[in-house]
């Protein structure tokens, strides 16, 4: 299956929104103020945000709209100007000039797929050496899962005992990966501790242990974010952001939420890449972020 048909699957919930609205409201007259009116309710229930949706409209009213052929305009413009967006998110995670080992730390709140994002990552540079660390020590059943991916798919696994600091085993397992002669360690971590700030300082000393053991700039800090999560994903860049450096985002669970277009205010609001989109739960439901598929796949135009 081609890259776009599967943006296309992926998003087909939110393509729902997008297209099938617009184009009952484009369908029924010429563009006037109450037509604006129903596109700019149609992008904010999409999640979108008001900052997006006000940039849309704007585009919209300056452009020179006559009569009953506008529809395809509109979807034009509107599909243009999100790819535009987009645009700068675009970066690849990992590539070949990267030095040995570069280091990935995937973060994010419980349930956002951080465990099984890595499990598709491992199968994305597959060709790689892949050392995987499992920090999440709280949840015997989280190592487990974390082990199951990597055994599926023959990477090396480090694993420290129940409970022993999550930092520890991050310490041990880039310094494995650096005297072994790994080209990644991948470290997964806990999403739920008593408390946020517990968490954040979790994972402050994870990060300062392991930049003891990897340079700074061959260290990435991703963040999983859960699409279906909508704008709530917004309040999570801005409290994991604070505290952590985050080089990164990946979006996951897109096939399951009528609201994409939350990835879109995000992009906005945020200079931050997104690396991957999830959409599945196979290892091969990981597409490496594109603009112009996203927005072709959640805004269709007529040819
Ligand atoms: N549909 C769908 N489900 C996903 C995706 N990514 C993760 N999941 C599911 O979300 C649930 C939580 O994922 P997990 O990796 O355990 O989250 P973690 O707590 O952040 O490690 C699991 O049931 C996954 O199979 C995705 O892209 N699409
Ligand atoms: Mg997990």
């Amino acid at each position: 299956m081609n890259i776009f048909k599967k943006f296309q699957i992926g998003l087909n919930k939110t393509s729902a929104i997008f297209s099938s609205s617009l184009l009952n409201v484009l369908a029924k007259n010429k563009i006037d103020q109450e037509v604006i009116d129903e596109i700019e309710n149609i992008l904010l229930s999409s999640d979108i945000g008001m900052e997006v949706t006000n940039h849309l409209i704007e585009k919209i009213k300056s452009s020179k709209l006559s009569g009953k052929e506008d529809s395809n305009l509109v979807l034009k413009i509107l599909c243009d100007e999100i790819e535009q967006i987009l645009k700068s998110k675009e970066k690849i995670l990992v590539s070949e000039s990267d030095n040995k080992p570069g280091g990935l730390i995937f973060i994010g709140v419980n349930g956002s797929g951080k465990t099984t994002t890595i499990g598709k990552v491992i199968n994305f540079i597959s060709d790689k050496k892949i050392l995987i660390g499992a920090c999440d020590t709280f949840r015997a059943a989280a190592v487990e899962q974390l082990k199951e991916w990597s055994i599926k798919q023959s990477v090396d696994f480090y694993e420290g005992k129940i409970n022993q600091d999550p930092a520890s085993v991050a310490y041990n397992a880039t310094l494995k990966a650096k005297s072994e002669g790994y080209d990644y360690v991948i470290l997964d971590t806990a999403g739920r501790l008593s408390n946020n700030a517990n968490l954040l300082n979790q994972l402050i000393k994870i990060k300062t242990v392991v930049e003891k053991n990897i340079n700074k700039d061959d260290l990435k800090i991703i963040l999983v974010l859960d699409g279906t999560n909508g704008s709530n994903m917004i309040k999570q860049v801005e409290i994991f952001g604070k505290s952590m450096d985050v080089t990164g985002l990946i979006i996951t669970k897109i096939d399951g939420t009528a609201k994409g277009g939350a990835l879109i205010a995000i992009a906005k609001k945020y200079d931050l890449p997104i690396h991957f989109v999830g959409m599945g739960e196979k290892k091969e439901d990981l597409l490496l972020f594109n603009a112009k598929n996203f927005a072709e796949s959640i805004i269709e135009i007529k040819k």
